[in-house]
């Protein structure tokens, strides 16, 4: 779902279906007794980053930060805050860098926003992964959101690995995500044993193909969900 999706849906709320909605709510506290009303009742917030703070090379928050580390051109390019987003800054570079955050135990959903904001080539992307992982740290299947720009043909899924892909134009437009996590280890990584599964990392990633790449990308409001 795009902007413009949401946009759209944003317009079919007039206020009638507003009190609609209201009515709902009220009935559901009344029942259940619960206050909030979340898309999956069954899917709990564990965790969530804004990164609205102050603009910085270091991420914070508690994301571990690897480099971009080969390729031509600069290696040591790593996420930094800036207009209260996780801002890649590429210039002349290559290789991909990522921010990582470990949860313990199987996550069941992901979300968040990103901004591919410009690109001066093809073979750019942004992408999350989620890694399920044993209580060793050995990964023992992958989630992966991928997103670029031009030029890389999808991967085929396996029993440990499983790939969204999908093209995206690098023009400013922020995009959101959410990836039903534990739909897809239930039913498409059939490879890893839910039981042996001691961590999930989310990974999220800034990449590019090409050697002398300028691109930029903003990612934001990740929501995590057990
Ligand atoms: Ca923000």
């Amino acid at each position: 779902m795009n902007l413009n999706n949401k946009t759209i849906k944003g317009g079919y709320m007039n206020k009638y279906s507003n009190l609609l909605i209201s009515i709902a709510a009220a009935l559901l506290f009344t029942i259940s007794g619960c206050s909030s009303f979340p898309d999956d009742p069954e899917d709990k917030l564990i965790f969530t980053d804004d990164f609205n703070r102050s603009s910085s090379a270091t991420v914070g928050n508690g994301w571990l930060e690897d480099p971009n580390g080969s390729g031509c051109g600069p290696k040591d390019i790593t996420g930094a805050i800036s207009k209260n987003m996780l801002y890649f800054d590429f210039v002349d570079a290559q290789s991909h860098a990522h921010v990582e955050y470990s949860i313990e135990g199987a996550i069941a959903r992901l979300e968040y926003d990103y901004t591919p904001q410009f690109a001066n080539d093809t073979l750019t992307s942004m992408y999350a992964q989620i890694l399920f992982r044993d209580k060793e740290g050995k990964t023992l299947g992958t989630i992966q959101y991928f997103r670029v720009n031009e030029g890389y043909e999808p991967v085929a899924t396996t029993p440990t690995f499983y790939q969204d892909y999908g093209t995206v134009p690098f023009d400013g437009t922020t995009q959101y995500v959410s990836i039903d996590a534990r739909k897809i280890l239930n039913t498409l990584l059939t490879g890893v044993d839910p039981g042996k599964i001691a961590t999930t990392a989310i990974q999220l990633t800034f990449s590019a193909g090409w050697c002398n790449t300028t691109a930029r990308g903003y990612f934001d409001n990740v929501k995590v969900y057990e």
